[in-house]
């Protein structure tokens, strides 16, 4: 079995172009924003009093969600990654003092959660639907984070205590908790920390939580049932007693959740070296992206407990495609990635990294989406009992606000998603402008990549390579691209097609030039006829990116339009949106119910021949909402 390894963030510097754009907004914009917000500036929010609370250094009483330590947790995790990248002092000063007070607020055995620490303690790890280990594997995630960004200790330390008391707490033993609590992460959490101290026994116990949800799957039910807990967000086991289907079998359930679920799976199943477990989780990813994933990669069909529903089920308005199911989504895909390295899977990341996760926050770096529809009308999301979930305008925050620290935790760690190694061969997921140091087989390679995708095609590659030896570069042919080329040293070369990967085979000694050319033209796309949502409408797409038809350009009434999807498409190049990059707008050409009709104030008329021509344009989905609020619609009538 070959496995591939991924990059810290430090190994890979992602420096302009369109992730380049995102990064800098998240690190220059959002995480100064997110800190004032956590502080109390914005509305009083209490995430970095609570833990001030905790340590002694303040006095008061704990406020917010149970689980509101994860959104500092979430935003010293990516500071740890932004400092990787990029030095900023004062950042770290402000980062080293908050993480002071988190190590003085963790309990002498371990135990660290401001809610059950200030609120209620004797309750500590007594309700099967707590968010301990949620925040436990959050604050793990902050410490691994913060440590490889600046080689500081202090909350790996405190990481370890958690890994520590949770290791004593769970387990088989007598005197031990049987099974799992509530949300999902301790799982990734504890092996990536396994990785980085080299202590098997938090592997070991995160092989223990995903079997004892596999075998387990009715745990959670019964101590619910004795707790009273009316909550079933059906993702507590794999296999489900109640439901048709289990989340074993088919992805059901809470969308993040599962998410994360299925990524401490495939994490398990690659360091537990289990080929089973493995094409399980190739199944559940499959599953996933093949029949419930909206084409912007958002993926939770309904706000109802935040779950899937059932295959091909997509409303586009009523949706709740959260952001951090669509994180989870590129967590899962990326473990993937490490044992089977299929483009489907980088594919779906990039899906998510062009489209619906730069949607979700605004060019501001202050304002972001939690729901992520693919049909706005503002008057529906004031008025319609199914839709107040929904914002049409991206939100300075939220009272649950898993999102936005999440998203920048993500977007900055970018770099670690790039590339993948083993010995002998290097997999090129992402294109990217960066500049890589990558050792496979121990042999210092870097690699530069010069190009503006995803608004543009080329990428240009060059790579250096002091020592020659045998060496596979294997280039990810996206699954939009049908027509692309590839000139290596000036020379037209080839290579065998391996999933979805052209492979280059051969000494790579001293530099090499690589020029990938892809053409990008807008298409139309249309959904599988089972998605009834879908069913006589198309969207638009430009390589891997996603378009919308907003008001600003069309008028109102988006729905009035149709498209004519035989007049080819055009472009125009705009720079029409306040901080964000020049891009490619799209127009088709279409029509809508003419001005004069004489039946405009009839609520049902008989069927005319009477429309007018109109031209249709559309801009990323990424940036819809940004030039002014209005309706807004992926799918497009035709
Ligand atoms: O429960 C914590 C977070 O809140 C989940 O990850 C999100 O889906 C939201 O429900
Ligand atoms: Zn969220």
């Amino acid at each position: 079995m070959r496995y591939y390894q991924f990059p810290k963030a430090d190994e890979v510097r992602i420096d302009g172009g369109f992730f380049g754009h995102y990064m800098d907004i998240m690190a220059d914009k959002a995480l100064p924003y997110q800190w004032k917000v956590l502080n109390g500036e914005l509305d009083g929010n209490p995430t970095v009093r609570n833990f001030y609370i905790a340590a002694g250094l303040e006095t008061g009483s704990f406020s917010g969600v149970p689980y509101q330590d994860t959104d500092l947790a979430k935003w010293i995790d990516a500071v740890g990654c932004s400092l990787a990248g990029r030095k900023n002092e004062e950042l770290e000063r402000t980062a080293d003092k908050v993480i002071s007070a988190i190590v003085k607020a963790q309990d002498p055995d371990g135990y660290l959660d401001t809610y059950y620490q200030l609120v209620c303690p004797e309750k500590k790890w007594t309700d099967p639907e707590s968010h301990e280990l949620y925040c436990f594997g959050h604050m793990i995630e902050a410490g691994i984070s913060y440590y490889e960004g600046t080689g500081k200790r202090a909350l790996l330390d405190a990481a370890c205590r958690l890994a520590d008391h949770v290791c004593r707490v769970f387990g088989p033993g007598e005197n031990q908790i049987h099974g799992y609590r509530g949300h999902e992460i301790i799982e990734m959490a504890l092996v990536r920390l396994a990785s980085i101290t080299g202590r098997k026994q938090y592997e070991q116990l995160a092989e223990y939580f995903i079997t004892a949800r596999r075998d387990h799957p009715d745990l959670f039910y019964q101590d619910s049932r004795r707790e009273g807990n009316p909550l079933d967000y059906g993702c507590w086991g794999w296999g489900d007693p109640e439901r048709e289907s289990s989340s074993y079998e088919h992805v059901t359930g809470h969308a993040v959740r599962a998410m994360y679920l299925y990524s401490g799976m495939a994490d398990v199943a690659r360091e537990m070296n289990d080929p089973a477990m493995q094409n399980h989780c190739a199944e559940l990813f499959r599953d996933v992206t093949e029949s419930q994933m909206y084409v912007t990669g958002g993926i939770g069909t309904t706000s109802v407990l935040e779950a899937y529903t059932y295959p091909y089920d997509l409303p586009n308005g009523t949706m709740y495609a959260e952001t951090c199911a669509s994180i989870g989504l590129c967590f899962f895909a990326q473990r993937l990635l490490r044992f089977q390295n299929r483009s489907s899977y980088a594919d779906v990341m990039e899906r998510c990294l062009c489209n619906i996760l730069p949607a979700a926050v605004a060019q501001d770096g202050k304002h972001y989406f939690y729901v992520n529809p693919l049909e706005v009308n503002e008057e529906a999301c004031r008025k319609s009992p199914l839709k107040t979930h929904v914002k049409p305008v991206r939100q300075p925050w939220y009272e649950c606000a898993c999102c936005p620290p999440n998203l920048a935790r993500m977007l900055l760690s970018l770099p670690r998603y790039l590339y993948s190694w083993a010995e002998d061969r290097i997999n090129i997921h992402l294109y990217a402008q960066s500049e890589a140091k990558l050792c496979p087989g121990g042999r210092e390679i870097t690699i530069e990549q010069q190009t503006e995708y995803p608004l543009h095609g080329e990428v240009r590659l060059r790579v250096r390579c002091g020592v020659s030896a045998p060496l596979t570069v294997a280039l990810r042919i996206p699954d939009w691209c049908s027509d692309y080329s590839v000139m290596l040293n000036g020379t037209i070369a080839t290579g065998k097609m391996e999933d979805g990967y052209l492979l280059l085979e051969r000494d790579w000694e001293g530099n090499a030039e690589i020029v990938l050319q892809m053409k990008m033209a807008p298409v139309w796309l249309r959904a599988n006829r089972n998605v009834r949502e879908d069913c006589g409408k198309a969207v638009i797409s430009r390589g891997p990116v996603i378009y919308c038809i907003e008001e600003k350009d069309n008028g109102e009434l988006l729905q009035d339009i149709e498209a004519d999807y035989r007049v080819p498409l055009t472009e125009t190049v705009r720079r029409d949106v306040d901080g964000f990059l020049r891009y490619t707008a799209v127009i088709a050409c279409g029509s809508r119910s003419a001005e004069q009709s004489g039946h405009r104030n009839c609520l049902y008329y008989p069927l005319t021949e009477d429309r007018r021509t109109v031209s249709v344009t559309a801009i990323p989905y990424c940036i819809w909402g940004e030039r002014t609020a209005g309706e807004m619609t992926v799918w497009i009538n035709i």
